[in-house]
């Protein structure tokens, strides 16, 4: 399926295309047709995949205010909800932080990403972006041409290519830009050898909080999505397929990890979606390699422990879009030198809390004494200095909400 602007641009050429219709690729697709750039986006799937692809929620409020200086904040504003609150719950029992009230004072805006790819695709349509869905990038065989090529798989399975200035790769973690950077390009990758069972279910939320429950079996997590809607994380042994756990035991799992016995009941309802998410980092550097410029998944990968993925995708898709309209609006080419080194301080500070979030929500496995017992006793006296320090909860607060 191929939508076009108004005025037909040459066939198959375009300033700069845009692979991947996710959050980094579409916001950078409006800005840059704002801005009067030239430009189009590749997109794999179909209008109706990215419409309804269940994933983030927790918008950061520098998200937010980029959304809302470009005018395209209509949607979250009508239909997101402000959060500021989570409560960690224990073997020692629970405790609760009002982050909104903590650290710069800020929230979260929850905000299904799917209803945020919606409104950046409509907003861009309606403006006249060129978009190709059901076409596949295959491969950027020249990043560092002045003129790169795209080859791609269209709408009908054939081949066929397409010529830029330059190529933002936008297309996640397993799209074309990573297949193509050049041999010897440093990626740092990290394992953190946990497994998490994505789940949305057809439920209210039970909390008018964010629930990390730390428990024997295993880390719960509890995140509302919409007054019908809400995610769960189970961890999970690392290779068990998605459907393996029957409902019932999922919400077994859940009431017991949870610890519903002890503070209240949990809303129970169909599972509509499942996802095994094996919690991973992963940061390409440089993010530039001459034309083709990574945004995204695709320059950084990051569990969803601190919900940093979607926010960091809107960032660097705005420092993207300035660079580049500097660079083909104004002959001005400093923001694109500098977008790589701009965009990896904020990726790395993102991966530093995830990390922490990680190590502060998991037990180590392993004997009960060793390594498995340190681990353990510092994972203890993290959360009481976060109880009871005001001066560990102000960091945390800034970190959690911060991109
Ligand atoms: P996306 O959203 O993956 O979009 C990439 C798009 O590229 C297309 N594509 C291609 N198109 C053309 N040619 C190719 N060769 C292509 N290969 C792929 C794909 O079809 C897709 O449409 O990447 P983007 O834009 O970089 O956005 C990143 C975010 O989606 C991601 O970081 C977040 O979802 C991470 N994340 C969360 N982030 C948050 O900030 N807050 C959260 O609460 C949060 N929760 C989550 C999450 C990720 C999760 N999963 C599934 C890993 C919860 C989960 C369960």
């Amino acid at each position: 399926m191929t939508q076009r602007q108004n005025t037909p641009a040459p066939r198959n050429t375009a300033d700069v295309v845009i692979l991947g219709a996710g959050p980094a690729g579409l916001l950078l697709a409006n800005l840059l047709h704002r801005n009067g750039v030239d430009c189009a986006v590749l997109e794999r799937t179909t209008r109706a995949h990215v419409q309804t692809r269940a994933r983030a929620g927790f918008l950061a409020p520098a998200t937010v205010r980029t959304l809302e200086r470009h005018g395209l904040a209509d949607g979250l504003r009508r239909r997101g909800h402000r959060h500021g609150t989570c409560e960690f719950r224990t073997d020692d029992g629970r405790f609760r932080l009002d982050y909104a009230t903590l650290g710069q004072g800020e929230q979260h805006t929850v905000y299904p990403q799917q209803d945020l790819v919606t409104d950046l695709l409509t907003h861009y349509l309606d403006a006249g972006g060129r978009i190709h869905f059901e076409t596949e990038a295959l491969a950027v065989p020249d990043p560092h041409s002045t003129r790169p090529t795209v080859t791609v798989r269209d709408a009908d399975g054939r081949p066929d290519h397409w010529q830029a200035r330059y190529v933002a790769g936008c297309d996640g973690r397993h799209g074309a830009a990573r297949r193509s950077l050049p041999p010897g390009t440093a990626r740092h990758h990290r394992d953190h050898g946990i497994t998490w069972l994505g789940l949305l279910a057809q439920a209210p939320p039970s909390l008018d909080a964010v629930g990390y429950a730390l428990h024997p079996h295993g880390f719960a997590g509890h995140m509302a999505r919409t007054p019908h809607v809400t995610r769960y994380y189970l961890q999970y042994e690392r290779g068990t397929p998605a459907d393996a756990w029957t409902e019932d035991r999922i919400q077994h799992e859940l009431d017991t990890r949870m610890r519903a016995a002890d503070h209240g009941p949990l809303h129970h309802g169909p599972i509509v979606h499942r996802t095994v998410v094996d919690l991973e980092s992963d940061v390409v550097q440089p993010l530039r390699h001459g034309s083709l410029l990574l945004a995204g998944d695709a320059a950084s990968l990051i569990s969803p422990s601190a919900a940093k993925g979607a926010n960091l995708a809107v960032l660097e898709a705005e420092l993207l879009a300035d660079a580049l309209t500097d660079t083909l609006a104004h002959g001005d080419r400093g923001a694109l030198d500098r977008y790589s080194a701009q965009a990896l301080t904020h990726i790395w500070r993102a991966q530093d809390f995830s990390l922490w979030m990680i190590r502060l929500l998991h037990a180590e496995p392993g004997p009960p004494h060793g390594e498995s017992f340190f681990h353990e006793s510092l994972r203890r006296s993290r959360l009481a200095s976060l109880r009871t320090s005001r001066t560990h909860q102000d960091w945390f607060a800034e970190n959690y909400v911060g991109v």
